[in-house]
């Protein structure tokens, strides 16, 4: 049997977590014939119901599951870690302010990056879903000076289904048939999810866009406020959409996207399209041998440019907060 490849998991007795750890254990992420063994890292207070998520794992009978550890310690938890997954993260309180909550989730990604930077594997990916997921990604990798950046990422996926979602229910074309679609910026309500280069069935995404009152009106801000629409509905956030989506990137950024499409996912920005190198932002992006690449040429029109502006704004204000605030 190969070397099970070991996947650690943040936050693993959460919501997106429990939806998030059976698939990856039944081979969903990485293969179905490539076997994982589970690193589950949880604050104190959760480790006991964590220890049951292990228990429902092991009553799954997995054939790819090597086995389940847990930890409360982000050193043990990242030991030899090829996968990480940052699930848990600080929520905002009520009362909190921007700063306070930046400075919270500071004091989780930034041990967890000094973690993964001295103990994971060398061939270490991490996806951050916690939020802010763009800025804690960029606490995390900024605390991990011996990993290269690219591999900190920040997930847009969902925002990304999100947006298909969408245009096959307006369209009446299968998601299937959908490509060229690009979540811009943070994943925050100010994103852009950016239909101009994408082709919808046989049709241009311009000429959907060309519609502009349900662009601007309907569109985006759907895309943009799902969140609190799941909210709104479920009574708690989106969870098994988030795990579906975390598993998407990692299993596109392990085993490659699809031919003739690309995807979009929180990288590091080397200065493409205008966005200030160093910033952790959503891009266009395709993955070869297991490494992400900013899909580089496309043509900006003004409406959309004046949008990832704006959403590379709010991450260049989250860059100097945290700058401020002494975190990275
Ligand atoms: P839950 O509150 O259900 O679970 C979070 C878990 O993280 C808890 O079990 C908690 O004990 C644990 N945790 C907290 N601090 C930790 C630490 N320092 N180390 C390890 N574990 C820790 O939240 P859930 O619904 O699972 O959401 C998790 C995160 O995903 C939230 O920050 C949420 O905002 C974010 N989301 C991000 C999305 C994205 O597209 N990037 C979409 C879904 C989701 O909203």
């Amino acid at each position: 049997m190969t070397e099970p490849v070991n996947v650690t998991v943040t936050g693993a007795a959460g919501q997106i977590g429990y939806a998030l750890l059976f698939r990856i254990a039944a081979g969903e992420m990485l293969g179905a014939d490539v076997p994982v063994r589970l690193r589950l890292l949880e604050i104190p207070a959760a480790v006991k119901a964590a220890e049951g998520t292990a228990m429902e794992l092991d009553d799954c009978a997995f054939g790819t599951l090597a086995g389940v550890d847990i930890f409360d310690d982000p050193v043990k938890a990242f030991e030899g870690a090829n996968v990480a997954l940052l699930v848990g993260a600080r929520p905002r309180g009520a009362g909190m302010e921007r700063a306070d909550l930046l400075e919270a989730n500071g004091g989780i990604f930034g041990p967890q990056g000094r973690a993964i930077n001295d103990g994971a594997a060398p061939d270490v990916k991490v996806l951050v879903v916690g939020n802010p997921a763009n800025t804690n990604a960029l606490i995390a990798s900024a605390h991990a000076p011996d990993v290269p950046p690219e591999r900190f990422t920040a997930m847009t996926r969902l925002d990304h289904n999100r947006a298909l979602s969408q245009v096959a229910a307006r369209t009446g074309t299968p998601v299937s048939r959908i490509s060229g679609l690009t979540i811009w910026g943070n994943h925050s309500a100010t994103q852009y999810p950016d239909l101009f280069q994408a082709t919808v069935g046989d049709i241009p995404g311009a000429d959907v866009a060309a519609d502009r009152e349900w662009l601007t009106e309907t569109f985006i801000p759907t895309v943009a406020k799902r969140g609190a629409a799941i909210i709104e509905a479920r009574g708690a956030s989106s969870a098994a959409s988030a795990a579906n989506a975390a598993i998407e990137h990692v299993r596109d950024w392990t085993r490659g996207t699809r031919e003739g499409d690309w995807t979009s996912a929180g990288v590091y920005s080397h200065g493409e399209y205008g966005v200030p190198e160093g910033l952790v932002s959503s891009f266009p992006v395709t993955s070869a041998g297991g490494d992400w690449q900013i899909v580089e040429g496309l043509e900006i029109d003004p409406f959309s440019r004046e949008r990832i502006d704006a959403s590379v704004a709010e991450l260049s204000a989250e860059r100097d907060a945290v700058r401020a605030l002494g975190l990275i």
